[in-house]
């Protein structure tokens, strides 16, 4: 039987390569040997789906092929997403999150990642989709009365949104928190625009408790 490492590259490098079957091998194996499904996403999948995004950049590989390893992505997760939300059991909600990929940017792996991983985390979660309008944002923050609200953005040129939706939800006179995560989203902006910053969807869950003052 394989070891831990092995199938974390195997499952690295048959995304890179876009080869489907054996990617969704690969995750039955790193389940079957008792990796964690966030290790199995971001030490493996995720590895090699950003390989193939620097390879899309230098224009090595076509749009067609950066669909495919998405899609791909998107298929492990799904084996993955019953182990990801066993944590998840019947308790009191911790707080109520309005999620969405902001306007302009049609990325979701990563922000239903992060909304799996809240819901496994105790929070109820109203995820609005990707390339969500700022309306909506603030609309579902003001339906749900939600503490935090969540917007992610993977590109240079959509980060500049998440500002819009803080002034938006300022505008609109609400004060819930603003948690900002996505590939191009750093530290310095999320403080430059007044939202808290979190690097990926482990982090967002502690970061989360911590707005809240609930540890973590
Ligand atoms: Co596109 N894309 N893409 N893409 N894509 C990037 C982002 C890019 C960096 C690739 C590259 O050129 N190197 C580049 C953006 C460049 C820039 O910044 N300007 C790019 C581009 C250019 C584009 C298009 C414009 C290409 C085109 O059509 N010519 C187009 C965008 C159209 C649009 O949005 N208007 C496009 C389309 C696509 C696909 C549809 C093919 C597909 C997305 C499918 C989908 O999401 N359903 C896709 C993909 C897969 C990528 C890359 C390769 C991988 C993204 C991903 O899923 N990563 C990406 C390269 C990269 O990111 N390095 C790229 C895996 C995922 C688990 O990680 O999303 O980072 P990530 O999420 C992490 C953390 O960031 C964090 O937690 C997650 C889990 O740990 N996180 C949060 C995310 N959101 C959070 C929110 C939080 C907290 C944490 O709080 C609220």
């Amino acid at each position: 039987m394989a070891n831990k490492e092995e199938i974390l590259i195997e499952l690295e490098n048959s995304v890179r390569m876009l080869q489907e079957e054996a990617a969704l091998e690969a995750t039955k194996k790193a389940l079957a040997a008792g990796i964690s499904p966030v290790e199995a996403i971001e030490k493996g999948l995720a590895k090699g789906i950003r390989v193939v995004g620097e390879k899309f950049e230098k224009k090595e590989m076509f749009v067609v092929e950066l669909i495919y390893a998405a899609s791909i992505m998107e298929q492990a997760i799904k084996i993955l997403e019953p182990e990801l939300k066993k944590s998840k059991e019947k308790r009191n909600v911790i707080a109520h999150v309005v999620l969405g990929t902001v306007a302009g940017d049609i990325h979701d792996i990563g922000k239903n990642l992060v909304r799996i991983m809240l819901e496994a985390g105790g929070f109820e979660v109203r995820d609005i989709g990707k390339d969500s309008p700022t309306d909506s944002f603030v609309a579902a923050a003001k339906e749900m009365k939600a503490e935090i609200i969540g917007a992610s953005s993977l590109m240079t040129t959509t980060v500049e949104t998440q500002k819009e939706v803080v002034d938006a939800l300022r505008a609109a006179g609400i004060g819930s928190h603003v948690m900002v995560g996505g590939a191009a989203v750093t530290d310095v902006w999320a403080k430059e625009i007044g939202a808290t910053y979190a690097s990926d969807a482990g982090s967002a869950v502690v970061v989360a408790k911590h707005l809240l003052g609930k540890g973590g």
